[in-house]
């Protein structure tokens, strides 16, 4: 006011002028506070954020005021958890970490660039967080904890960005909120494994991608717009029924006339099975158009002759658009790697491409190339081509969730590169190879075979791993997905270490089709299903492939959709015509064969063909 006056009352211009510079600089200096404060902020919130949590195993350690959450300006993070873009918090994602206590929404208001939170898989309990105080979040992950009670009708009135609910394994009753049905963003909710009750409400999402109300204790009908989601999804329930489920039990009185109910029953038989002739067709068609998609790799990937550098070794290829295509004046911030484990040394794609690099082989996926550092150990470079469908929160999520899993029997991520065409996984170099080298050729190589007690160790190994994957991962349905012998990979005295896992989430949907091997599980073939016993059939091929020494898939051809089961299949006729089907190179005596067989009955029961007899046991 009094500036504006004195200023106003025009005396000398230049006195005017120091006037307005004062005026600017005043309000710079104001700023410069709140700018300090923006930087203070997301460290006081999640300092207050962690008061309220009980953390029995400490892992939230490296949270204490000593260094701020995120690095300046970067999307490292400092501490265990938290996602970092830009040097502010974006998500926090503490899963598996044992976790209890109160999730305090008002602290989690100071991080103003919060998208995703995920407490999964730990131990909180009590009433669904408010989070509508947090307007802005995109992806809310609370499934596998004990929260409880009824969620009010209108809790997510307001979050109108929010796109993935997961609310699964919890014991959440009432009814399902309706204000979910309004959200424009959302395409994931899952809520099975609670104790949801009442009807459905319609959604009025086009494209809800994944939705899940199994488990719960729900009835009615179930809205149409969802007629098309799998049944699976609302299976386990009171008495839910409509499509993809059975007819309800229509209350009116039948129609008379035994015409127009034949008709009723007729007309939809008949629309079955024009539309699965079409669909047989179509399939037939495509399948005579498209080569042949391998499943499984080369068993032999020891050409490792062609020395090269990885930008030689990757440029000249059909595959364009590689990171090495890139202008160079883009290439140094284009080509950052994102580590996800904090005990390696860090180096840019800068120094692999520097690096010697041998063509390793091509996988199902594409190919991976070893490039050893100048200083430091060697790695191994997977390149994907088939995870452009997810987006970049979404990969850096997941990615972030492989870097946190650790056992002796997995190959450990150490980063990832992302862009939008290709991702580059990178792994740890093992300089033995794979079990499918070791069981298939080293015989013509001259090399010793595996003994008994080798394989055994092996199947030990693989066990534990996939047990690992089954205990940390439960959200994921087939939490390896992509288990067989050249995925396994022999470390320091045969010790086994799982590849390729957990890639399911991030796999394009219709390369995943092709390419995976949970996708040719009889789950799948006979019910379009990946359930969480995929990988236990996928772990009994193994076995029959480790004691018996062949090839789940001999023959190139394997067109027949179920190839991968002619193993079982052979196992089983020649067991029943009294032959031996284990691998002479095995040196088995009388002592242990008793072990072998028991080990054979478990396999062959991982691989029960029936998918309903395998429900039974
Ligand atoms: C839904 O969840 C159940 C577990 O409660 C699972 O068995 C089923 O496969 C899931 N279905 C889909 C489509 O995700
Ligand atoms: C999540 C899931 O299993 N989705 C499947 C539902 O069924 C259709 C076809 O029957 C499959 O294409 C989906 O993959």
């Amino acid at each position: 006011m009094s500036a504006r006056y004195v200023m106003s009352s025009a005396m000398d211009p230049r006195c005017r002028f120091l006037m307005t510079t004062l005026l600017v600089v005043v309000v710079l200096l104001q700023g410069v506070p709140l700018a300090l404060q923006a930087v203070s902020t997301d460290s006081d919130a999640l300092l207050k954020f962690k008061q309220s949590i009980v953390d029995p195993k400490n892992t939230l350690s490296s949270w204490d005021g000593s260094t701020t959450p995120c690095a300046t300006g970067s999307d490292k993070d400092n501490w265990a958890g938290v996602m970092c873009a830009g040097g502010t918090v974006r998500g926090l994602q503490l899963e598996n970490m044992g976790l209890s206590g109160l999730i305090d929404v008002d602290s989690l208001r100071g991080l103003s660039a919060l998208r995703t939170l995920s407490v999964m898989n730990n131990q909180f309990d009590g009433p669904m967080p408010d989070l509508a105080k947090l307007g802005m979040l995109k992806s809310v992950y609370l499934s596998n904890n004990k929260f409880s009670g009824q969620i009010a009708d209108n809790a997510f009135e307001d979050m109108l960005s929010l796109k993935k609910l997961h609310l699964a394994g919890n014991g959440f009753t009432g009814g399902i909120p309706t204000s979910l049905t309004n959200l424009p963003k959302l395409i994931d909710l899952r809520l099975e494994g609670n104790q949801f009750t009442g009807t459905i409400p319609v959604f009025k999402q086009k494209d809800l991608q994944d939705f899940n109300v199994s488990n719960n204790d729900l009835d009615g009908l179930i809205p149409s717009s969802l007629a098309k989601m799998n049944s699976s999804s609302f299976t386990g329930n009171k008495a839910l029924c409509g499509l993809p489920l059975n007819p309800c039990a229509d209350a009116s009185p039948e129609p008379p006339g035994k015409k127009s109910s034949h008709l009723n029953i007729i007309i939809p038989v008949v629309v079955i099975c024009v539309v699965a002739l079409i669909a047989g067709l179509v399939n037939c068609i495509l399948r005579h158009k498209r080569k042949p998609t391998s499943v499984e790799d080369p068993p032999v990937q020891s050409n490792h002759q062609k020395k090269s550098n990885f930008q030689e070794a990757t440029e000249g290829r059909p595959e364009a658009g590689s990171p090495e295509n890139l202008s160079p004046g883009r290439r140094a911030e284009n080509m950052k790697l994102s580590f996800v484990r904090d005990d390696r040394e860090k180096f840019d794609l800068q120094d692999l491409l520097k690096a010697s690099a041998e063509i390793l082989g091509s996988g199902s996926f594409g190919s991976s190339y070893k490039a050893a550092l100048l200083r430091g150990p060697a790695m191994v470079v997977k390149r994907f081509r088939q995870m452009n469908n997810v987006g970049r929160e979404d990969f850096q999520e997941h990615m972030r969730r492989l870097g946190r899993l650790s056992h002796p029997n997995l190959l450990p991520l150490v980063a990832y590169y992302y862009r939008k065409e290709e991702k580059l996984l990178v792994y740890d170099y093992i300089e033995r190879g794979s079990l499918a080298v070791h069981l298939h050729s080293n015989h013509s190589s001259g090399k010793p075979s595996l003994d008994w007690l080798t394989r055994l160790k092996i199947v030990k190994g693989i066990t534990r791993g996939l047990l690992y994957l089954y205990n940390e991962l439960p959200n994921l349905m087939a939490p390896h997905g992509h288990l067989k012998s050249s995925n396994v990979l022999l470390g320091d005295s045969f010790k086994p270490l799982l590849n390729d896992y957990a890639l399911m989430p991030v796999i394009n949907r219709e390369n995943a089709r092709d390419l995976m091997l949970a996708y040719k599980s009889p789950e799948y073939l006979q019910h379009d299903r990946i359930t969480k016993k995929t990988d236990v059939w996928s772990f009994g091929i193994i076995i029959l492939e480790i004691l018996t020494g062949k090839l789940p898939v001999n023959t190139p051809q394997h067109m027949e959709r179920n190839m991968e089961d002619s193993l079982a299949v052979w196992v089983r006729s020649t067991m029943d015509a009294g032959d031996n089907v284990l691998d002479k190179e095995m040196k088995t005596t009388a002592s242990n064969e008793n072990e072998i067989n028991k080990l054979l009955r478990i396999a062959l029961a991982c691989c029960e063909p029936d998918v309903e007899t395998e429900a039974r046991h």
